[in-house]
Order: C-alpha cells, then sequence, then structure tokens
C-alpha cells in the first residue's frame, strides 16, 4: 500500500509538470508605435498563441495611465474602434493583434514614446478553468508611419 501510494505521488507530480508546460504562452513580435510629444495614446501589437482555449482579458502597462483592449473594424465605410473585454485565444492559433485589428490602446501616456524605447507590457490570460496567467513581455518602440499614426 505504501509503494502504490508513492507511486500515485510521482504520477501526479509528472501530471502537475507537463500541465505547466503546456500552459506557456507565446507571444512573437510585441511592439508599440512610438509617439510624438504631447500625444497622449497609442497602440501596441503583437501575435499571441496560446497552447490551449484561452482569453486575454487585461492588459496592464506602466508607461500608461490605463490600457485598454480595442478593436478596430469596418463599419459603414468608417474605421471604428470599440473597447472588447476580451480576445478569444484558440487553442494553437495564432491570434494576430494589428493596426486596423485587434490592438492593445495605451491611453494617458506617461511620457512619450520613442523609436527604440522598450515598453514592458503584462498580458492577463485566463484558462477555461478560470486559472488567469501573467505573461509579461518586452515591446519595442517603432517609429511612426504614415497617416496612420494618429489612431
Ligand atoms: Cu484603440
Amino acid at each position: 500500500m505504501f509503494q502504490l501510494k508513492t507511486v500515485v505521488a510521482a504520477t501526479l507530480a509528472v501530471l502537475s509538470l507537463s500541465a505547466a508546460a503546456q500552459s506557456a504562452v507565446t507571444v512573437t513580435d510585441p511592439w508599440v508605435r512610438a509617439t510624438v510629444p504631447q500625444q497622449k495614446a497609442t497602440g501596441a501589437f503583437m501575435q499571441i498563441t496560446a497552447p490551449k482555449a484561452m482569453r486575454l482579458v487585461e492588459v496592464r502597462a506602466s508607461v500608461a495611465g490605463t490600457a485598454e483592449i480595442h478593436e478596430m473594424s469596418m463599419a459603414d465605410n468608417m474605421m471604428r474602434m470599440r473597447q472588447v473585454k476580451e480576445i478569444a485565444l484558440p487553442a494553437g492559433k495564432a491570434v494576430e493583434l494589428k493596426p486596423g485589428g485587434y490592438h492593445v490602446m495605451l491611453l494617458n501616456l506617461k511620457g512619450q514614446v520613442k523609436a527604440g524605447d522598450k515598453i514592458p507590457l503584462s498580458l492577463v490570460v485566463e484558462g477555461e478553468d478560470k486559472h488567469r496567467e501573467i505573461i509579461e513581455v518586452t515591446a519595442v518602440a517603432r517609429p511612426l508611419g504614415g497617416a496612420a499614426a494618429a489612431h
């Protein structure tokens, strides 16, 4: 009986290890659009791949007073932006946050974001089991580009 318990404990340890490995969310190419002086808002973009069905529920950014999750879409021939509560991250499928689509909106910026600046972001993701994880990423600021810059 004692031996059986040991085996069970060892098996559980292996299971929880593999569960931890599976929960690694990958974030590739995170970047923030650089700003001009006095500009109070900008966008952050990246690709997020979750190993299992999850949701991006919150973003925190020390450079901004507030960070919101936004979606941009075409309605009546106008680009419109709205805040969304979350972004679904389907298992194993990269979800792209990009200009013109989903993005993280950084509001009430505490200073100018200059090209090359490294901007730390914390992404809060939640699994179907309601378990939350925080993923720390460093986004690099890219120069303003053309008319889309003002968002
Ligand atoms: Cu926005």
